[in-house]
């Protein structure tokens, strides 16, 4: 038997290992061997003799898998609190992206910006949500917008997955926003995005490929282009698709096989169908609807009844959630889009590795990862109920525990 054996035992454990249900297990133990969990049960059925090396009493502690935040825009330069007072005093989110801010100058901000201040900025709110029990990632770049600074984003943040104990995955939304370059000339600079990708692949930089299809966005026969490129080069997609309008961008990416669409506001019954048909899972992001006082409702029901695994992320970034929480979300998952708490933690674990295209996570389970928070609550569904303060007591990421889940 393996020296690296350590021992979590008299936990609550909320496994979620299974279609429906908590996968509740009292008195329960995690036996991590190394990188990876072992065995995972009730104290009582542990084998004797083991040979542990280290063991934890967790004294009754609820213990989750970790969680997966898997939609933020976690790279960038600067902020944009002016712009959300501009938005108080009547300027609409699309009319300011229109004018030229939004996402544009976040853009400038961020080509300004060197990479380590980049690094450093990026970790500072990585840890924040690690915090919280965030052990998975997902980082997209998409405010660089050429392809120097889109692939310098995306280096900033695979080293935010080397020098943290966090599990990264990166997107390259090179097809967020036109920048000003390209003005007038949309179809040209989806020309480069697509060019660039190769490059950035190569690179070992890019997990999957994104796009913003919307009407601040670019259209569907765009989007198309930039998921035929990434097709050709064996890549995932995903997309923001139907944020602000319907543009039938779920059944476009569904047909590439999306890993996922996100968002969702718009999104019609065909696009719904398509997502179910195709095995594609629904990003609910309650912070954007929230931040940008959205009046339309993703089709939560229709998504339900369609067996359309629903995850939920924070879509962290400057302009539409500068949020530092994804327990918050899993809060307004619950308030404003009416999911259940099961739902909503399923949502941050399980469905949000499927979302990456990960099937070794989100679960707590023998043979995948050792990544779980521990809570000082009594059920998961106080995880839900609550919003504000940090209840995560400690954190451990492939068999480590890190100090950023010990907040004293
Ligand atoms: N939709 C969003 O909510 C973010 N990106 C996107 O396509 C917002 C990005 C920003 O405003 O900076
Ligand atoms: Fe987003």
């Amino acid at each position: 038997m393996s020296k690296r054996l350590s021992l979590w035992r008299n936990a609550r454990l909320v496994t979620l290992d299974s279609a429906r249900g908590w996968g509740l297990i009292d008195d329960g133990a995690l036996l991590v061997d190394g990188q990876a969990l072992l065995w995972v049960g009730r104290s009582a059925d542990l084998s004797a003799g083991l040979r542990i090396e280290q063991e934890h009493d967790l004294g009754g502690a609820l213990v989750t898998p970790g969680l997966v935040d898997c939609h933020t825009h976690l790279v960038y330069g600067g902020q944009r609190a002016l712009e959300f007072e501009a938005r108080l005093n009547g300027a609409s989110y699309e009319e300011i992206a229109r004018a030229g801010g939004g996402i544009r100058s976040t853009m400038a901000a961020t080509r300004a910006a060197s990479s380590d201040t980049l690094f450093a900025s990026a970790a500072r709110r990585a840890r924040g949500f690690m915090a919280e029990g965030v052990t998975t990632m997902e980082i997209k770049s998409g405010y660089g917008l050429n392809e120097a600074d889109e692939t310098r984003c995306l280096a900033v943040a695979r080293r935010l997955g080397r020098e943290l104990p966090l599990s990264v995955r990166t997107t390259s939304l090179g097809a967020h926003a036109l920048p000003p370059e390209f003005e007038g000339r949309p179809d040209d600079y989806i020309d480069a995005v697509c060019r660039w990708l190769p490059a950035q692949n190569a690179a070992g930089l890019v997990d999957a490929v994104d796009a913003f299809c919307d009407r601040i966005g670019f259209t569907p026969a765009q989007t198309r282009r930039v998921f035929e490129a990434a097709r050709a080069l064996g890549l995932p997609v995903k997309l923001h698709a139907e944020q602000l309008s319907d543009q039938q961008g779920a059944a476009l990416a569904a047909e590439f096989g999306a890993l996922s669409c996100d968002h969702l506001e718009h999104l019609s019954p065909h696009g719904v169908r398509a997502m179910a048909a195709a095995g594609c899972v629904a990003v609910l992001l309650p912070g954007a609807y929230y931040f940008l006082r959205d009046t339309v409702l993703p089709p939560v029901q229709a998504l339900r009844d369609a067996g359309v695994p629903m995850a939920v992320a924070s879509d962290h970034n400057p302009g539409s959630c500068p949020t530092g929480s994804l327990l918050l979300m899993v809060n307004m998952a619950c308030t404003l889009f009416r999911l259940t708490p099961e739902e909503a933690l399923r949502g941050v674990t399980r469905h949000a590795a499927s979302a990456l295209g990960l099937a070794d996570r989100g679960v707590l389970r023998a043979g995948l990862r050792a990544d779980f928070a521990v809570w000082d609550r009594d059920h998961p569904g106080e995880l839900a109920y609550a919003f504000g303060g940090n209840p995560c007591r400690r954190v451990v990421a492939a068999g480590v525990e890190h100090a950023a889940g010990n907040p004293s």
